[in-house]
Formats: C-alpha cells, structure tokens, sequence
C-alpha cells in the first residue's frame, strides 16, 4: 500500500487514466452504474464478474463509482447497509457468483429487514453453456441464483441483452429507493459481460425513472387524523422508524408541543425525537419499560410513526381486548410484507390504518393541528414515576467497567462534539446519553445478525467523512469477532470510524438464555456459561484491528483508564483515521430479556 495516500480518492487510482472507448457489454454495465449516481461499490472479486471489473476500472478510471475492497462479501453488504443507515441514499455492491452471494446472504437479511436501500449486483457464470469454462464456470451457474435471495429482497433480475440491462438498473434503483425501500438484486451474465458491443447504445436518462414522492395521507384522512388528535385529552406519540432529516425532527418535535402529547422513542430505530425534551418522558429501550406500558395503557389517543412492533408492544400491555386507545400507524412497511420472513411482526389493532410515509404524514398534519383546537388540558391526573438515572457503580479507580460508566463517559466527551452511534450495545445505559440530532443514534443492524457491527461502522464512517461528526460503534465481543475483518476496508480506504468492543468475553445474551432455561427446568444455572465464553484463551481483540493496520488500545479493563482511552480514540478518528478499541465490561444488561413461557417473546 502506498503509504503517502491519505485520503480515500487517492487510493487504488488505475493508470491509463479513463480514456478506454465503449467497447463491451460490460462497459454499458458500468456506465450505467455510474448514471445511476452510485459513488462506491463495495465488493470482493471474482471472476464471474471480471467482465465489468475490468470495464469499473479501465473504462471508468475506477471513479464514480469507486470500488471498496472488502475481505467478506457479508462486509460489502454491511458497509452499503451502514452507508444507507446515514444517507438514505443507496450505494452500490458486487458479489460474486453464487459463492460470494451466500457470504453475503445474512447481511443481505439485516438490510432488508431496516428497509435499507442498497443497489446489489452479483454475477452467474455463462448462462450459456457452450461458453463455460470446464469445472469452475459451472459450479458458479445456479438455475436461479436470484431464488437464494428472493425473498428477502425487493426485487432481482438476470438481463440477458444490453436494452434489457439498462432498463434493470433503472428499475433496481428505483424500486430500493421506493418507500418501503429496500436493497434490489441484478445478476449479471458473465458472458454477456464479456460480449463486445455490435454498436452504439442508446442510455436511458435516468432522471425520467425516479422513485417519486413518498405516499402522503388524502385530505380525507388528514382531516380525520386531527380531529382525533385535538379531541384527545392523553394523547402519546411512539416515534418508530422515521427519516434522518433534521427538518422532519424539528417537525416531529412541534406535533409532540402542538398536542401536548407524550412522547416514547424506541432503540430499535434511528433516533426520532430528541430524548431530553420535557415531553420525551422514559429513555428510548429495545422493548418498553413497565413504564412506557402503564403511559400506553392511560393514553386515549396514540399516534404511532411506523413503530417497529406495535402489536407486541400492545401484547405486552395486557389488556384485554387490546389497548382502549384510539390507535393511528402512519406506515407503508405492509407494502414489503411477504409472509416468507415474519419480520411484520404480530398483526396491531389499528383503529386508523394510514398507509403514509410518517414524515409526510407529520409535515401536512402539522398545519392542522396548529392552527386548531385542542383540549386544554393533557394528562390532567395521571402522575408519571420519576426515574432517577441508575446510580454509578461504587469502588475507586480500579473497579471493573460497567455498561453505565461508558455511556456515562461518552456523554461527558461528547459535549462540543457531535457523534453518530451506529449501535449500541444490549445492556446501553440509555439514560446516561441523550439523543439530540437524528444522525446521534442510527438504530440496529436489523435482522439481529451477529457480524454486522463492524462492516455497519465502517459503511456509517464512509458516508459521515468531512461531515465534522465522530461516527462510532459499541458492539459485543461475539458480533466483533464474527466481523473483524471488515476494519481493514477503513484502513486501507482511510476511513475514520471509532469501533469500541464492549467485551464482557462471552455470547452473553445467550448466557442469560440459558441460565433462564436452566432456572425454569431446575438444572444447574452455574452451567449456563458452557458453550458461550470467549475466554480461556482471552482473544486480543485490539491484535486483531492492529493486523489490519488500524491503530487500537485494549483490553481498558479499569475504570480509571475509560476517559483517557476513549480521549485518546477520539482524537484520532477526529484526526481522520480509524481506531479500535477493546474495553471489557461487567457482564449484565441494563435492560433484562424477556423469557417465551411469559408469553411475550425471547430476544434473538
Ligand atoms: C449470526 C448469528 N449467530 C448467532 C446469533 C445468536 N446470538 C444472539 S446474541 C448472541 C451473543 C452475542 O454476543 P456479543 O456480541 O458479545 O454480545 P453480548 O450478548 O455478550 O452483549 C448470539 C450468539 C445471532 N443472533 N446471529
Ligand atoms: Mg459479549
């Protein structure tokens, strides 16, 4: 690698410049990529797309698009998920064949299921036979490669002509980036890849194959939506998954202020509402606090923004019946809704179903509700519990590290500087950090794939370089070690990202699991650490990051070294490179999972 290269642009530029002419189908491939706007494509290579490999970087000059080199095609997928995460925006991935494909397959899962936009394309060898090479082209060709990932996708193709490809492309960006969006599929021919072209070629304009504005509620049910909300007298807003625009969340804010409503957010998506607000009563969970449940359960009117688990939230109430609210879900996630993955989580009781983007539902409701009359008088009665924040562990500077004192930390760094969590961990003491600005907190890797948290990281990193943001990650052990490799992609691309282990050296979530099945069976509980420590041998995680080039520090296992530690990481990513950091952590959840014989579901 070349050393003097410091900035992403400068890395891996191809000599010869891009003055190759038109030549090869595959060249039509790429300069459709490129009229599609995708800045990067993150890839690892293979030969069933050498074709168009080649045509990125001799006949684009390896620009607009530029290629991410990952060492996993789950990274590549990952990267482009993290990417979306901050964006909204798709950038590009190339998988190869049918191998590369099912690498990347469960990141593939966690994209779609945070409805993350993400043009992939993939490759099959010579769909014609007489061409294949003998061994590897066939065992590369599947019948339908597109049935690995059909039902986890919005859409996929196989294009056999250059008319026919073009038109694919259009409609995979159009449809990823059509609300509910999502990431799309188009695998590539390699022996149309490597056709030479007959003679010129007619490029669609892509400007005439947009996705066009997200769905927007009729005046009609604008009209009934508040009417509902001024006649309420306790009305709660559940902030779900909403877009990361800061005009939308100071729009979010003046809906909540409008009607006097109480607000919950919740972990699983990106931040939604600024959780200091006097409003925002309880700190954003995973799943709803017995707090969160008793505000549901006194609320008349509950106005829910494409809330992840509406119906398990209610399940979790207990009420029979279901909830004596008046319900609204301003959502269009239905429209993805395929039966194959149960990721429509259990059905809501939805007295008023608008099938709306929620921001757009929010920005033509506000003049509404601002301009109307509402009751006086909100909550009037209902006393709400005061939390106070967990109290921090005791003992002097050589105490063991906790969730809390990290979150604690952050939040003292953090004032001047703005950072973006790509993920917190389980056990994140959400009480400790305030989320103030929609890029603060991006959400979960989605499907509850372990392995992600890196690739994510260094996809967030990507799309917040120059922005004047810290992007960071605290993921566990286990997802770490799953994905590790994706850190050499930021060392090598220069990318400045922040990955922060919180190591309890175990699959502790699963820990908890078993020691749940032991208790409810009356087996040993002490044994509930088989199978699922990370230890004996330690794994030097920081070793790890330093093999690939990113500076790190680690294992912090004292208190007294959390702040300079964490002083000392941020100053590099601000400094524009990547760092690791190994910090191990006390074992245990600030928030506890939730047992199936309860009836109210495990976690993953
Ligand atoms: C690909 C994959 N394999 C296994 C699991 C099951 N699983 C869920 S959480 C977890 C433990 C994760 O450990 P870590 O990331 O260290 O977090 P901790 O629970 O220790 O906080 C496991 C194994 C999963 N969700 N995904
Ligand atoms: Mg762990």
């Amino acid at each position: 690698m070349n050393q003097t290269t410091t900035n992403l642009e400068d890395v891996e530029k191809p000599v010869g410049g891009s003055n190759a002419q038109l030549e090869w189908a595959s060249d039509a491939m790429a300069e459709m990529i490129r009229r599609l706007d995708l800045k990067y494509v993150a890839m690892n290579p293979g030969a069933s797309y050498r074709g168009l490999h080649d045509s990125l970087v001799n006949y684009l000059g390896n620009r607009n698009p530029q290629m991410l080199l990952t060492l996993h095609e789950e990274h590549a997928v990952s990267i482009a998920h993290g990417y979306a995460r901050v964006t909204e925006r798709p950038m590009g991935c190339l998988l190869h064949s049918n191998v590369g494909l099912m690498h990347g397959l469960m990141a593939i899962f966690n994209a779609w299921i945070n409805r993350a936009p993400i043009v992939m394309f993939g490759a099959t060898g010579p769909v014609d036979a007489d061409i294949r090479r003998p061994w590897v082209d066939w065992v590369h060709t599947a019948q339908d490669q597109g049935a690995l990932l059909r039902d986890y996708t919005k859409w996929d193709d196989q294009p056999t002509s250059v008319p026919a490809l073009c038109e694919s492309f259009l409609r995979a960006l159009q449809l990823a980036t059509t609300a509910p969006k999502g990431p799309t599929y188009v695998c590539l021919d390699a022996g149309l890849q490597e056709t030479r072209l007959a003679g010129p070629i007619e490029f669609p304009d892509p400007s005439r194959f947009k996705p066009g504005p997200p769905p927007a509620p009729s005046q009609d049910t604008l009209e009934e939506m508040s009417r509902l909300l001024l006649g309420a007298s306790r009305p709660l807003l559940l902030v779900g998954r909403v877009s990361r625009q800061t005009d939308d969340w100071a729009r979010r804010v003046r809906l909540a202020e409008a009607l006097g409503a109480k607000v919950i957010s919740e972990l699983r998506a990106g931040a939604g509402f600024p959780t200091e607000h006097p409003l925002h009563v309880y700190p954003p969970r995973y799943t709803p606090s017995k707090q969160t449940l008793e505000l549901m359960r006194n609320a008349d009117v509950i106005l829910a923004l494409d809330s992840f688990d509406l119906g398990g939230w209610f399940k979790l109430m207990k009420v029979k019946g279901g909830p004596k609210a008046t319900v609204i879900h301003c959502s269009v996630d239905s429209y993805s809704h395929n039966g194959w993955s149960k990721d429509h989580l259990a059905l809501p009781a939805v007295d008023m179903r608008v099938l709306a983007d929620p921001d757009v539902a929010v920005r033509q409701l506000l003049p509404l509700l601002e301009g109307g009359v509402g009751k006086r008088e909100k909550w009037a009665g209902i006393q709400f519990e005061k939390l106070e924040p967990a109290p921090t562990a005791e003992g002097g500077g050589d105490r063991a590290i906790t969730n809390h004192d990290l979150a604690r930390c952050l939040a003292e760094l953090r004032e001047g500087r703005q950072f973006t969590f790509t993920r917190v961990p389980i056990g994140w003491a959400s009480d400790q950090y305030h989320f103030r600005e929609p890029l603060d907190y991006l959400g979960t890797d989605g499907g509850g794939g372990l392995g992600s948290g890196a690739g994510m990281a260094v996809g967030v990193g990507l799309a917040l370089r120059d922005s004047g943001r810290v992007p960071m990650t605290i993921i566990g052990d286990g997802d770490f070690t799953q994905g590790a490799t994706a850190l050499w992609t930021a060392a090598h691309y220069r990318i400045p990202v922040l990955v922060i282990v919180a190591n309890n050296r175990s699959n502790f979530n699963d820990e908890v699991h078993q020691g749940q099945v032991a208790q409810e069976r009356g087996r040993p509980v002490e044994n509930k650490w088989i199978g699922m420590r990370l230890s004996d041998p330690n794994i030097d995680l920081s070793a790890i990051a330093r093999a690939q080039g990113v500076e790190a520090a680690g294992p912090i296992d004292k208190v007294a070294d959390l702040r300079p530690a964490l002083e000392k990481a941020i100053a590099v990513v601000e400094a524009g490179r990547p760092y690791f950091l190994d910090i191990v952590v006390e074992p245990g959840y600030a928030t506890l999972l939730m047992v199936r014989s309860t009836g109210q579901g495990a976690s993953s």
